[in-house]
């Protein structure tokens, strides 16, 4: 159950700000300089992946008191009470059992009482057969010539997490088929995505669990107009457009046949979806067999999420250390820095993982929320991103920690390049850690009064997580890192982190303005003064 207690008045909470209070002045060279095995102390190897978390202002106790406060939050009971189907998600009353996407087919998970892997299977199944068919040549479009681009419409979790993963695994890719993804109601969008294609070789996949989302029926609806326009019959809608959702009706109504709907179920949140149908553009790209690969590799991490003790669980201490820097030493953003072109969606899809599920003010109870909760979150791969804000990590006033991802092989070696790329990386991670002090700096001979400018305070904390290889399979390990370090910072902050309202008020309001942005006579508004004047403007600037 969600707690009643209160967060800043539990003894580990208590003992952590002793403990920040008197370890605040200890920096990060004196813990290397203290002890030896840091690096191992502070590290450890979980499904491919090496994380090292030693340049963090933390030692043992630090480690030791935030797993006490896990525990008293009741961490361990919230994890099986998510692998049991409970309905922790209390706002939306619902189950969340995304880890149920990836169970092997003899497993048993329930809600509800029913057993939901046998269904997860059968949908991957169907996925499987429909992939092999359109990456085969089989599945045609209405003219009989073979799908040459898939177009994903959809957004947020309908867009976000196959867009991520499709770009994260194109070394694995057929190269006969193109990929776009189509999620803004900005026209420019579709316009882009659909200039030079040929409706005839182009196959849609309108990815909306609700199938309600204005701003996907809009696209999927440009989309059939475009299709038709050419296609000229309406049997050609059901060569050329699929859909994922959990509303049969809905897709039934939008005129695709629902023999060609791959379905998900309400306890898959959005932002939790890209194991689901969500991912078929994925499938599609990789083809089944690696697909099955990425699942296998969520799968490893969800095993060594709920059987890990809480010091050695990795995304355990990837959260506690988050709630570390949020709640006691006031950080407010976090960067994500993958040294993996591949990877350069990932921080975008992130960015809604964790702002989007722990964004939040108010505990499940309703209660307000005692300290802070999830921080903003950011990045761009590098090295690109060392020419660009790198400044501000390494010099300005904000403490922001970084999660540094790497791989030891690049899907594409030449020559030198990769090793440069990882120097680079730990070259950073050095340099934010232990900086440069003003002494160093002015015995290079530098002037005097370009030693401030020139010195580095270091102390800047990083995490590096390093794997072999970029795969289906350690991709799958990284996502499910981050969602269950999403979910034990919401245990610990107690709150929901599988709801969303706060998307809510902006989606009630435009449909609104929309009908008065569109109203053939100007029509009358009670908005506030600002909001008023701009659609006075904007409908006079669009009748000019
Ligand atoms: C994610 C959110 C949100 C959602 C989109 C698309 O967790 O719920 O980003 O995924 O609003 O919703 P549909 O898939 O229903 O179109």
């Amino acid at each position: 159950m969600p707690t009643s207690q209160r967060l800043t008045e539990l003894p580990a909470w208590r003992a952590l700000e002793r403990h920040r209070d008197a370890t605040q002045g200890r920096r990060l060279c004196a813990r290397f300089a203290g002890d030896p095995h840091r690096a191992e102390r502070f590290s450890t190897e979980v499904a491919g992946f090496f994380a090292d978390w030693s340049r963090h202002r933390v030692d043992e106790e630090t480690m030791r008191l935030l797993a006490e406060l896990a525990e008293a939050r009741g961490l361990p009971a919230r994890m099986a009470a998510m692998f049991a189907g409970e309905r922790i998600n209390t706002s939306e009353d619902r189950a969340v059992l995304h880890v149920a996407l990836r169970a092997p087919a003899g497993e048993r998970m329930l809600v509800d009482g029913r057993n939901v892997v046998p269904g997860v299977h059968e949908v991957l199944d169907r996925m499987a057969e429909f992939c092999t068919r359109v990456r085969e040549g089989s599945w045609t479009g209405h003219t009989g010539r073979p799908i040459r681009t898939v177009v994903n419409l959809g957004i947020g979790g309908s867009d976000l997490g196959p867009a991520m993963a499709t770009q994260a695994l194109r070394a694995y890719a057929t190269r006969a088929i193109e990929f776009r993804f189509v999620s803004n109601v900005d026209p420019t969008d579709f316009a882009e995505a659909t200039r030079e294609l040929d409706p005839a070789e182009t196959l849609f996949l309108v990815c909306s669990k609700t199938f309600t989302t204005l701003e996907t029926l809009t696209n999927a609806r440009a989309a059939r107009a475009w299709c038709l326009a050419a296609l000229k019959e309406e049997a050609a809608v059901a060569r050329h457009f699929v859909a994922v959702s959990t509303n049969a009706e809905a897709v039934a109504e939008f005129g695709i046949d629902t023999a060609n709907m791959f379905g998900f179920w309400d306890w898959v949140g959005g932002r939790y979806s890209v194991s689901s149908a969500v991912g078929l553009s994925l499938m599609l790209a990789i083809g089944p067999g690696r697909f099955r690969e990425f699942l296998a590799g969520m799968r490893a991490m969800d095993e060594h999420f709920r059987s890990a003790p809480l010091q050695h669980n990795l995304p355990v201490v990837l959260a506690l250390l988050g709630v570390w820097y949020t709640d006691f030493l006031g950080a407010q953003s976090h960067a994500v820095l993958p040294y993996e072109q591949y990877l350069r969606r990932f921080p975008a899809y992130l960015q809604q993982l964790e702002m989007e599920s722990n964004g939040k003010s108010v505990q499940h109870d309703g209660r307000p929320v005692e300290v802070d909760t999830g921080p903003s979150v950011w990045g761009e791969p590098g090295t690109d991103s060392q020419h660009a804000f790198f400044q501000l990590l390494h010099q300005g006033t904000h403490l922001v920690p970084c999660d540094f991802i790497a791989f030891a092989r690049s899907c594409n070696e030449r020559g030198q390049q990769h090793e440069l790329l990882l120097a680079n990386l730990l070259a950073q991670a050095e340099a934010l850690a232990f900086g440069k002090t003003p002494d160093e700096v002015a015995a290079e001979g530098v002037p005097p009064g370009l030693v401030p400018h020139r010195s580095f305070p270091g102390d800047r904390p990083s995490t590096i997580l390093l794997g072999e290889q970029l795969t289906p399979f350690s991709l799958g390990v990284l996502i499910a890192l981050y969602e269950h370090k999403v979910f034990t910072q919401g245990v610990l902050w107690n709150i929901d982190s599988f709801d969303q309202w706060g998307v809510e008020l902006g989606k009630q309001l435009a449909p609104r303005i929309a009908s008065e942005l569109c109203a053939p006579e100007d029509p009358p508004l009670s908005h506030d003064d600002s909001t008023n004047g701009l659609i006075r403007r904007i409908r006079r600037q669009r009748r000019s």
